[in-house]
């Protein structure tokens, strides 16, 4: 069995992005801050909820009926050819995974109650499964999740996000995201975690996103822009990064987070003489002035990026990288103008393993499900940023068979708790299902980008190993939400203009 530390909570604490930081004043009761209407769970000792063991056995495989069965390539069902003679934890683990998940590749594991294959030996999507884990990951929450209060915003998120993903009408949660958003802004500007929590990039981003994908004016009209723009102004720096809160860490995740709202929000872009990044001398020196030099100083000798100049590359950090750039400008002008584009999709490519077909994070580490997004989500932004090169990408610049059969096979909870995880033997959670399902979206599209617009073309079925049934809809390749909940915020704040 996959022995990395699997810890008694369902959240991958090590991977939360990290939350609004609670050392401000203490949380003021904020679990009673949560609306009556998102308890979706019933009560605090649903089992089934809380307490499966995440050690999941396997059932023995059940073969599909040959006849009808295409075989699976070889790539996804043997283990690769070379084997590094250096041994490390690390090498170790590896071997250990991947003889836990080559049975998912290469036979038929999964519980026929639960799961059909289809022709390509590849496991149908439990789209209803997922969308009640995700109903009920929204609603009242075991007691061990306090550790993960400041970052309730992310749920709304990672939640909401992925219903959306899963064809569910949202709508129903309007209300109550709006007022649970009032609770989490701060009169000096921003969101925090909660009701009496410092104000955070990352959970600023969160709540706005949640708000665009709920949609409607009175959820609009919470964000208080003006003090948001202010607040943003306190946090950009001279270099052109963004620390994350007041006096706290500039890394890429905060330029990322900031150029998704200073655009969703249309806010003026000029700094006042209280931001530590206003210039006298320079007054055209803006809040998008210089990220481009940022994200540039994050690109790493590997390749990839990096959270902050001189750090290790990830593949989360990349996708911020390439979406700030993507917000900044036209892609194809704004990425090869400020990385070296080919030592970045060189590093990209190496993500993606071989048979596993998931990606990983990070070099001389293991596949994990979120990467399907944080590191396949990159591909159409790379796509684009290729766009007016002498040699156009014609297909696809990854293998969409191997990461689909990674998702389907791997990623989906085999139980009737649902979700999506990061490998067997890992518990689902929101965080992995949002960004699981935001992967194999990736893996289902195509994207182009004419005059400004994101078009979107369907891989059909026959010409991929999914069936149309297992389609999840496609997503804003930037924002990360649905194109029409981009559209509806973006123009309702087109305009609104600046402040005096
Ligand atoms: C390593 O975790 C993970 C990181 C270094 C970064 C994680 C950051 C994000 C997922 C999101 C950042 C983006 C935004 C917009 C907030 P690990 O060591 O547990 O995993 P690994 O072995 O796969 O690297
Ligand atoms: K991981
Ligand atoms: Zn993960």
């Amino acid at each position: 069995k996959n022995k990395e530390k699997t810890t008694s909570t369902t959240m991958p604490t090590s991977q939360l992005p990290p939350p609004g930081p609670s050392q401000q004043p203490p949380p003021q009761a904020t679990t009673s801050s949560q609306p009556d209407d998102l308890e979706v769970v019933t009560d605090d000792n649903d089992s089934d909820y809380s307490s499966i063991d995440s050690e999941i056995p396997f059932s023995t495989p059940n073969l599909p009926p040959s006849m009808t069965t295409m075989m699976i390539d070889s790539l996804f069902t043997t283990p690769p050819p070379l084997h590094d003679p250096l041994i490390t934890p690390t090498s170790t683990l590896q071997d250990e995974t991947l003889s836990d998940i080559l049975p998912f590749l290469s036979s038929s594991p999964l519980p026929p109650d639960l799961f059909t294959y289809n022709a390509y030996n590849v496991p149908s999507l439990r789209r209803e499964a997922h969308i009640a884990f995700l109903h009920a990951s929204l609603g009242r929450l075991p007691g061990k999740f306090v550790a993960a209060d400041a970052s309730r915003p992310w749920f709304l998120y990672w939640c909401l996000s992925g219903l959306a993903m899963l064809g569910e009408d949202v709508s129903r949660y309007r209300e109550s995201v709006k007022e649970t958003a009032r609770s989490m802004q701060n009169g000096s500007g921003g969101f925090g975690g909660g009701g009496g929590q410092l104000s955070h990039l990352a959970t600023s981003y969160a709540v706005v996103l949640a708000l665009a994908i709920v949609g409607g004016e009175e959820g609009f009209e919470v964000i208080d822009r003006r003090q948001m723009w202010r607040w943003l102004g306190g946090l950009k720096q001279r270099d052109g990064g963004f620390e994350v809160c007041r006096g706290g860490e500039e890394d890429i995740r905060g330029a990322y987070c900031a150029a998704v709202i200073i655009t969703l929000l249309d806010l003026p872009l000029d700094l006042t003489p209280e931001s530590p990044a206003y210039k006298p001398d320079d007054p055209s020196f803006n809040l998008l002035s210089g990220v481009a030099d940022y994200v540039r100083r994050c690109q790493t000798y590997e390749g990839g990026i990096s959270s902050s100049p001189s750090a290790e590359a990830h593949g989360a950090y990349a996708f911020c990288a390439l979406g700030c750039l993507s917000l900044l400008g036209p892609p194809s002008i704004t990425i090869p103008q400020t990385l070296n584009l080919p030592s970045l999709l060189s590093w990209l490519s190496s993500r993606q393993y071989a048979p596993e077909g998931g990606f990983s994070g990070r070099t001389n580490k293991l596949v994990d499900g979120c990467y399907s997004h944080w590191v396949g989500a990159c591909f159409p932004l790379i796509e684009a940023a290729l766009a007016n090169s002498p040699t156009p990408v014609n297909d696809s610049l990854f293998s969409r068979e191997g990461l689909i059969r990674y998702i389907l096979n791997c990623c989906q909870d085999e139980t009737k708790r649902g979700g999506l995880r990061d490998k067997p033997g890992k518990m689902s959670d929101a965080y992995h299902s949002c960004y699981v399902l935001s992967g194999l979206s990736a893996g289902m599209h195509q994207w182009v980008l004419e005059d400004e617009e994101w078009m979107v073309l369907p891989y059909l079925e026959g010409e991929q190993v999914f069936e149309n049934a297992d389609r999840v809809r496609p997503v804003h390749p930037v924002y990360v939400i649905p194109q029409g909940a981009v559209r509806a915020m973006r123009g309702y704040f087109r305009g609104k203009g600046g402040f005096n």
